[in-house]
C-alpha cells in the first residue's frame, strides 16, 4: 500500500483498516532505512499513527504543522510525496532529517533546535487572522521540548490571546532520556485521567451539534466541566491558562486520534490535544531502549546491535575525566541540558547522583543555574553542543562572564558536525564566545589535552570555555 502514498490525498482516501496497514508498512520502511543509514528512530516510530490521522483530518500546506525539533517528521515526509527520497537521509545531498520549508512545501516552518514550535504557530496564526484568511494551525510538540523555556513562554501568550490554534502535545514520557520536572509530574497525573475527558469530549460533540445554540452553549458548559474539573484534577494547568484540553488520547489508535483531530477543529480559541504514545513502537528493541535509538547509526535489524561499533570519543574523555576529578573534588557538580549520554556524563550521574542535574531542554536555565552554584562556592561543569549553547548566550554574559564566577563551559560538537544540517552545526560559537569579557576559551588537540584543560579550569577560579568536537581524535 506505500506504494501508492504519493501525497495526503492518498491517505484520506483509505478505510481505517487500510491506514492501520499502512502504519505497519511505514514503520517497516522507516526501520529499513534507518537501519542501513542512521538516523532518529524511536521518536519516528511513536508518531506513526498521530501523523496518519493529522495528515487525514487537515490538508497541508494549508493548513500549517509545526513540529519541534522536527527530529520526528519522516512519517510526515513519507506522507508528503518524499518516500523515495527518504532512503537518501544522511547522505551527502540527500533529504534533510528534520523540515525544511525549501525542500517541501508541506513544511511551514524550519526546525531543529528544541521548544520552538508553540511561538511559531501562534505567529503563523495571527498573521492568518490579520490577513482574514480562515487555516487550522497546529504545533506538534513533545513533552521533552515542553520543558524549555521558549515553550512556555509561548503557552503564557497562547493561552491568554484566545487565538484558534492547537497545540498537540506528543506525550512518550521521554525526552532522550526519561523526561523530568514538575510539568511531567503534572502530565503523569493527567495521563491517568481518561474517563473524565472521555465524557468531555462527547458533550462537546453533542452540544455543537445542536444548530443555533451550539457554540455559546459550549462555552457555558465548558465553565461547568471546568469548574468540576477542580474537583477531580487538582490544579488544571492547561484550562486555567486559557486552553481547552481535550485528552489523554491513545496516540496509536487511529480512530480515537480522527476523532479528537476533527472535534478540535470545531473547538473556538486554543486547544490543547494531549496524546499518548509510546517512543520506539512497534519495535521492541526500541521500546525497551527508547534513549538507546533515539537517534542511531546504521545497525543490524535483528539484534539491534550498531554495524559499527562506537569509538572513543572527545565526550567519553570528557565523562571520564569530570568522575576522577570529582572523586577528589566534592565541588564539583554536573549539569545537563536533557543530554546525559550525548555529552558523556552517564558514569558521572552513576557514581554522584547528588551532585549532578538534569535540568530539561533549558539550556538558559543550565547556565543560570550553574552561575547561581558557583557563587555558592560550588564548581559546576555544563558540557552542552556548541549549537545548542546559542540558547544559553545572555546568562553567559549576564549571569556567569560579568560576575567572573567560576563556571565551566564544556562546548562539545562544535565545529562541522555533519548529519543533523544547519541547525546542528557548532561553527558559531568561537565567534560569540571570543567577545565575551572575563572568558578564558580553550581548546583541546586531543583528549589529552581536553582532559588537562578540564583540570586546569577545575582549579581557575574564573569562567572558562573549553571547546571540542564531534566524535574521534583526529590522526595529526
Ligand atoms: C535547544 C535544543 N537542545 C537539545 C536538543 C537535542 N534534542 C533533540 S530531541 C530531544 C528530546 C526531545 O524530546 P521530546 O520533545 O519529548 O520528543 P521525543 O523525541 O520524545 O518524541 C533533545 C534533547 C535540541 N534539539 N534542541
Amino acid at each position: 500500500m506505500l506504494q501508492e502514498i504519493n501525497s495526503p490525498e492518498d491517505v484520506k482516501k483509505l478505510t481505517l483498516q487500510q491506514k492501520k496497514q499502512l502504519a505497519q508498512e511505514i514503520r517497516e520502511y522507516i526501520l529499513q532505512i534507518v537501519s542501513e543509514n542512521g538516523g532518529h528512530l524511536a521518536s519516528n516510530l511513536g508518531v506513526v499513527e498521530l501523523t496518519i490521522a493529522l495528515h487525514s483530518v487537515f490538508n497541508v500546506p494549508t493548513d500549517k504543522i509545526v513540529w519541534d525539533v522536527g527530529h520526528q517528521t519522516y512519517v510526515h515526509k513519507i506522507i508528503t510525496g518524499r518516500r523515495e527520497a527518504l532512503k537518501t537521509i544522511r547522505k551527502l545531498n540527500g533529504l534533510a532529517g528534520f523540515p525544511k520549508t525549501n525542500e517541501s512545501e508541506s513544511d511551514c516552518f524550519n526546525t531543529g533546535h528544541s521548544s520552538t514550535s508553540i511561538s511559531a504557530a501562534l505567529g503563523m496564526a495571527r498573521a492568518r487572522d490579520l490577513k482574514n484568511e480562515k487555516n487550522n494551525v497546529i504545533a506538534v510538540i513533545g513533552d521533552g521540548a515542553l520543558t524549555g523555556g521558549m515553550a512556555i513562554e509561548a503557552l503564557n501568550d497562547v493561552g491568554y490571546s484566545k487565538t484558534n490554534m492547537t497545540v498537540i502535545l506528543n506525550d512518550n514520557e521521554m525526552s532522550i532520556s526519561p523526561n523530568i520536572g514538575g510539568l511531567n509530574m503534572l502530565l503523569s497525573k493527567l495521563r491517568t485521567k481518561k474517563l473524565y475527558t472521555k465524557s468531555n469530549i462527547s458533550a462537546k460533540k453533542i452540544i455543537l451539534k445542536i444548530p443555533g445554540i451550539g457554540k455559546p452553549f459550549v462555552k457555558v458548559v465548558q465553565r461547568i466541566k471546568r469548574s468540576l474539573k477542580q474537583l477531580i484534577i487538582p490544579k488544571m494547568f492547561f484550562e486555567d491558562i486559557g486552553f481547552t484540553y481535550l485528552g489523554p488520547v491513545d496516540g496509536h489508535n487511529l480512530e480515537e486520534l480522527e476523532n479528537i483531530l476533527s472535534l478540535s477543529k470545531q473547538v473556538q480559541g486554543p486547544i490543547l490535544i494531549h496524546v499518548l504514545t509510546k517512543k520506539g513502537k512497534g519495535y521492541k528493541i526500541a521500546e525497551t531502549n527508547p534513549d538507546k535509538y533515539h537517534a542511531t547509526g546504521p545497525f543490524d535489524l535483528e539484534t539491534g546491535k550498531p554495524k559499527k561499533e562506537k569509538a572513543k570519543d572527545y565526550s567519553k574523555a570528557f565523562g571520564e575525566k569530570l568522575v576522577e576529578l570529582a572523586r577528589k573534588n566534592k565541588k564539583i557538580v554536573a549539569i545537563t541540558a536533557s543530554m546525559k549520554d550525548g555529552t558523556g556524563l552517564t558514569q558521572f550521574q552513576k557514581e554522584f547522583p547528588e551532585r549532578f542535574f538534569d535540568i530539561g531542554i533549558a539550556e538558559q536555565h543550565a547556565i543560570g543555574m550553574a552561575a547561581g552554584m558557583a557563587k555558592e562556592g560550588m564548581i559546576p561543569v555544563v558540557p552542552i553542543y556548541s549549537s545548542f549553547y546559542q540558547r544559553a548566550y545572555d546568562q553567559v554574559i549576564h549571569d556567569v562572564a560579568i560576575q567572573n564566577l567560576p563556571v565551566i563551559m564544556c562546548v562539545d560538537r562544535a565545529g562541522v558536525v555533519g548529519a543533523d544540517g544547519e541547525t546542528h552545526q557548532g561553527t558559531l560559537d568561537l565567534s560569540f564566545f571570543r567577545l565575551v569579557p572575563n572568558l578564558k576559551i580553550l581548546a583541546p588537540k586531543d583528549f589529552k589535552e581536553l582532559q588537562d584543560m578540564l583540570e586546569y579550569a577545575v582549579n581557575l577560579k574564573s569562567p572558562v570555555v573549553i571547546r571540542y568536537p564531534r566524535g574521534r581524535r583526529r590522526k595529526l
